[in-house]
């Protein structure tokens, strides 16, 4: 008989590498327009699952609820090249006293998580019981995702969609100083380096205006005039890079244009920065994502007015086409993704009260209508959300001419003492233009919640446990 058989017990390090060869891994990715809430979102998802085995604060994310998550932690990023995102700060400020927004972060960063669970796959549960799954988040601009549609056009092609957006207002006016330059220049005469960084300089602070005007316009090419981040090889910053030094043009010049001209030297440098850049970042990151979340401020653009809602809506529906990449899509044609799951979701919800979730779902569901029909039919799996990664408010009822109200209760940005109030009703259909009257929608900033016991649980948040089921529940 052999010895070793009555009471056999595999030597650990086997035991190990079978765990091992069992490990998974999942590239999520987050993105959403710059203070669309990815640094806060981010910061609350670590927070929420290293602290996921105390409080019962997660109760839709089923890997939790149901008692098979057995710890997490932060290990060392896989992809060195990327800067990290520093969760360490942004938790500080959080949970500081008082708490404070962590600060704002431009370009693209990454975390990795070690997630250890209790397998319910009968299978895996008999060969390894515990099972980790590596989560790497990674941050990045949704300004670079416009820039994808670039790909498909040529410069004259490009030139021509700016050129019609700036016949209309806003960006008629917002347009002007760059408009005015550029028709008094004869771009056949010889490229000359000065009269370039000026007609860029000027395209520039036009695009800045559209973001920062009351206006607040999110379709901004190119992507990384507003947003350059660190991109290049060499982590030079592209800021300082000729590839960021052109502009399109609003008409076609008269004569034809030799290999010299300012028009010949514009176009040449529209296409390295197809090349260069946005090629670029499908290559080295986008092509290894699994999942993504992109977030969006609709209340922002409530406040914002009607232009904005239409810029926003049209921004959105660019961004969901870039993942129509089926067959005939030219991500796939370009770079083969791997994503199969999208979720798209309405952030800050905490602003509304807590009757106005689902009209604030259908509104971001209604703005997207048209694309995601044809990402659905391309077998991509997408949803809309409303969810708060750090919740401010509570809600709060009042009395008004004999009616309960339904309200919320914060404390606003500029105050020292709280306020209830009712943010306004979040339209289902769109309203007509004439209806978004100045003052309709008022959604204020709210200070982040004193948290002197978070480490008892989770951060307060509204929906983010269904984002995480949507996102990776079925990873376990
Ligand atoms: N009330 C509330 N405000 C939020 C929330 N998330 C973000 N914010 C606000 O939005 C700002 C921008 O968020 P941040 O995560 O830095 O945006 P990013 O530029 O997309 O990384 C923050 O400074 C907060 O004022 C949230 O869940 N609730
Ligand atoms: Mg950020």
């Amino acid at each position: 008989m052999n010895k070793w058989l009555p009471n056999f017990s595999p030597p650990k390090h086997f035991e190990e590498r079978i765990n091992r060869s069992l490990d998974k891994q999942v590239k999520l990715a987050v993105t959403g327009l710059s203070r669309s809430g990815k640094t806060v979102f981010i910061t609350s998802l670590v927070h929420q699952l290293l602290h996921g085995l105390e409080g019962i604060h997660l109760p839709f994310f089923q890997m939790i609820s149901s008692g098979r998550l057995r710890g997490a932690k932060i290990m060392p990023q896989p992809d060195i090249h990327i800067p990290s995102f520093r969760y360490d700060r942004a938790i500080e400020q959080l949970c500081g006293e008082p708490p404070t927004w962590p600060q704002r972060t431009n370009g693209i960063s990454e975390i990795r998580l070690a997630i250890r669970y209790l397998s319910k796959n009968p299978m895996k549960k008999h060969i390894a019981p515990i099972n980790t799954l590596y989560v790497d988040i990674v941050d990045y601009p949704g300004e670079w995702l416009l820039d994808l549609p670039l790909l498909e056009l040529t410069y004259e092609q490009w030139s021509e969609q700016i050129a019609r957006l700036c016949e209309t207002e806003p960006r008629l006016s917002l347009s002007q100083k760059w408009q005015t330059y550029l028709n008094s220049l004869d771009l056949t005469d010889e490229v000359n380096e000065k009269k370039l960084r000026k007609l860029s300089k000027l395209y520039t602070e036009f695009l800045h205006n559209c973001k920062e005007s009351k206006h607040n316009l999110n379709l901004l090419q190119p992507g990384r005039f507003v947003m350059p981040g660190d991109g290049l090889t060499n982590n030079d910053s592209l800021r300082t890079s000729p590839l960021l030094e052109f502009c399109p043009v609003l008409k076609m010049p008269k004569k034809i244009p030799g290999v010299n001209s300012i028009y010949a030297e514009m176009k040449k440098r529209y296409e390295s920065y197809k090349e260069h850049v946005v090629k670029k970042f499908y290559q080295d990151y986008f092509v290894s994502f699994d999942r993504q979340i992109v977030l969006v401020d609709v209340l922002n653009t409530f406040n914002s007015g009607y232009d904005s809602f239409v810029d926003m809506r049209n921004s959105l529906n660019m961004v969901l086409e870039s993942f129509n990449y089926g067959k005939s899509g030219i991500i796939n044609k370009l770079f083969g993704l791997k994503i199969d799951k999208i979720l798209f979701a309405a952030t800050k919800a905490d602003h509304v009260t807590p009757t106005q979730l689902p009209n604030l779902e259908y509104f971001l569901q209604n703005m997207l209508a048209t694309s995601h029909n044809n990402v659905a039919f391309e077998g991509v799996h997408t949803e809309t959300l409303a969810l708060s990664a750090v919740k401010c408010t509570q809600a709060a009822y009042t009395n008004f001419q004999g009616q309960r109200i339904s309200c919320i209760k914060g404390m606003p940005v500029n105050a020292e003492k709280p306020v209830a109030l009712f943010p306004g009703e979040i339209p289902v259909e769109v309203p007509m233009p004439e209806e978004w009257i100045d003052g309709r929608f008022n959604f204020i900033e709210f200070k982040p919640p004193r948290l002197a016991n978070v480490h008892g649980g989770g951060l307060p948040h509204i929906r983010l446990d269904q984002a995480l089921e949507f996102l990776l529940g079925d990873k376990f």
